[in-house]
């Protein structure tokens, strides 16, 4: 380690004094401008965590659904995976060190992890539309460089992409091919197969609205889109070319207003969906007749895919398990109608990707989706096995393993992916020949309602339960009961933002009107016991639409 080259490069990349920032649920988010050290620290930490895994290491600058004055930063770990949690630390303990405390720091880091700093180092670097991204990953580049790294950079990219492209290089290309070219070809060989094996495809010219939310998604489903093409025409809205990244659009946006897109026209029983800034979440919804709007969210969208998914399991006779993966968050409809009608076993896990991709990799199928959308289906080597020897199987069940042949390589089994997920629900929906209607139908979600409240320190509140109770503050959690107890169908539950310094407070219950109530009435316990600061939470009606004009809440009645 050359630590004259690192205190001299650094200082071209220097620490506003005092700047704390702590490596959350999906890396460094915050202002771009206050990001440059941040970058330059994670190259540095990124050649260190190759030179230690011996492993190809990835580094994606977006701040996803974040404003696009925000950026940040996460580290993607050999197998496509997020950061080990000992990483996050030490990552945490980089950017937040002081000038002249980096060195010491980085040789901390080398001698607790046992970094042979002779070994060589190779990182990939990414990066999403924002205008402050390329600056900031050439400070990334800096640090992998002074470290004596080897670097590609792939410049624009989607999130998921730079988790495929760490898994193909970690795997001999045994996944996939590292190229962009090898994404889209591999996703959609596997998707033009599948859509050929449906019956019903003659019936419905499919075709799909996606919004883009002016990201990065747009680019690359352009590049993408004439490889799939005589399977499935998109039309591309909020594609950069006018609105801002994520105003009025994209996933998030759509999933916590329960509202449309801003920018895109649609016609009653259109197929459409949204995608959030740096394409890893989707969400899909339509008008009905009497223009309602329905929106589907990740946990429908997991119903759809485990469903089909056991059903090519039955069809080959196998004893392979799955399972799915939820949060706190997925509807309590949708659990109930997992556990009770698919009879899939459903498990809970905190918030946060990395959280549900462990659980998941537990079953021979593991399929994971948070609400919001974020989501996708890991396979072990056994259901690959099995396919392998499905040869000797009888016609009916060679076919459903070829199906599952192709499920498998149109996922991205590195990690929650809009593109490869618009691609599995396409092509599961033409295959079983449902409208976007029926697919809404197999059950219908609880009223709910999301708020968020300012307090002095969120870290007051601690969970258990998979983030389903609280344990501190004392009597917060007897207080939520309490409340819970006066609605039908009713749910409850607070944790602290791992993205945002807020407490996010989450209610369901028989009517939206009770869902508003439950919801805030928890937010004035969370005020009283919790040490809210600024104003006191106000009801339901009010802060729908003080929530609405700043991007916060739900509303989920929405009529055009
Ligand atoms: C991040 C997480 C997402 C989670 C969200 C929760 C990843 C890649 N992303 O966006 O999974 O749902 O944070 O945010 O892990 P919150 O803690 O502010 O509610
Ligand atoms: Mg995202």
């Amino acid at each position: 380690m050359d630590l004259g080259a690192i205190t001299k490069y650094s200082a071209l990349h220097a620490k506003p004094s005092g700047l704390i920032l702590q490596y959350g649920t999906a890396g460094f988010r915050t202002k771009a401008e206050h990001l440059d050290h941040v970058m330059f620290r994670m190259g540095l930490l990124a050649a260190l965590r190759s030179k230690q895994t011996k492993s190809t290491i990835g580094v994606m600058v977006t701040a996803s659904h974040n404003p696009e004055e925000d950026n940040g930063v996460k580290l993607v770990d050999p197998l496509g995976e997020m950061l080990a949690p000992s990483w996050e630390e030490h990552a945490t303990c980089l950017a937040n060190a002081e000038e002249q405390d980096m060195q010491r720091v980085l040789i901390d880091i080398s001698e607790k992890e046992a970094v042979n700093l002779q070994q060589d180092a190779f990182v990939v670097v990414g990066r999403d539309t924002r205008p402050s991204s390329e600056k900031l990953s050439q400070s990334v580049i800096d640090g992998v460089t002074v470290l004596g790294g080897q670097f590609h950079d792939y410049g624009l990219l989607t999130t998921p992409q730079l988790h495929y492209m760490v898994y193909c290089r970690n795997t001999g290309g045994r996944y996939g091919k590292a190229t962009l070219e090898g994404y889209y070809q591999k996703l959609s060989k596997a998707f033009v197969e599948l859509i050929k094996q449906a019956s019903c495809s003659g019936d419905e010219y499919r075709s799909l609205k996606v919004d883009c939310a002016n990201g990065i998604g747009a680019l690359k489903l352009r590049e993408m889109e004439h490889y799939f093409s005589q399977g499935l025409s998109v039309q591309l809205f909020n594609d950069g070319s006018k609105g801002k990244l994520n105003h009025l659009c994209g996933a998030d946006f759509v999933k916590s207003h329960q509202k449309p897109p801003h920018g895109m026209e649609i016609k009653s029983n259109e197929r459409c969906c949204s995608f959030d800034g740096d394409a890893d979440r989707i969400v899909y919804y339509y008008y009905d007749a009497d223009g309602h709007f329905h929106l589907i969210d990740g946990d429908k969208i997991a119903t759809l895919i485990s469903s089909f998914l056991k059903e090519l399991l039955v069809e080959i006779g196998e004893s392979l398990n799955i399972g799915v993966v939820q949060t706190a968050y997925a509807n309590g409809s949708s659990t109930q109608y997992l556990e009770e009608v698919m009879k899939v076993p459903v498990y809970c896990t905190k918030t946060g990707v990395k959280h549900l991709h462990h659980k998941a990799q537990e079953f021979d199928i593991g399929v994971y989706f948070e609400a919001n959308g974020h989501g996708t289906a890991l396979f072990s080597t056994a259901v690959e096995m099995k396919i392998k020897q499905s040869e000797q199987l009888e016609e009916k069940k060679r076919k459903a393993a070829k199906m599952l042949e192709n499920i498998i390589d149109l996922f991205n089994q590195a990690a929650g992916d809009a593109i490869s997920d618009m691609l599995v629900i396409e092509a599961i929906l033409a295959l079983k020949g449902l409208t976007v209607q029926q697919w809404d139908a197999l059950y219908t979600d609880l009223p709910n309602r999301q708020l968020k409240v300012q307090v002095a320190d969120r870290r007051v509140i601690s969970t258990t339960n998979a983030e389903r109770q609280a344990v501190t503050p004392p009597g917060l959690q007897e207080a939520i009961n309490d409340l819970v107890k006066k609605y039908k169908l009713s749910r409850a539950f607070v944790r602290p933002s791992g993205t945002e310094d807020v407490v996010r407070v989450y209610a369901e219950a028989d009517s939206q009107e009770s869902a508003d109530h439950l919801a805030h009435e928890v937010s004035l316990a969370v005020f009283q016991l919790a040490g809210g600061i600024g104003e006191r939470p106000q009801p339901a009606e009010t802060t729908c639409s003080i929530n609405n004009a700043f991007g916060l809440g739900t509303a989920n009645k929405h009529t055009v």
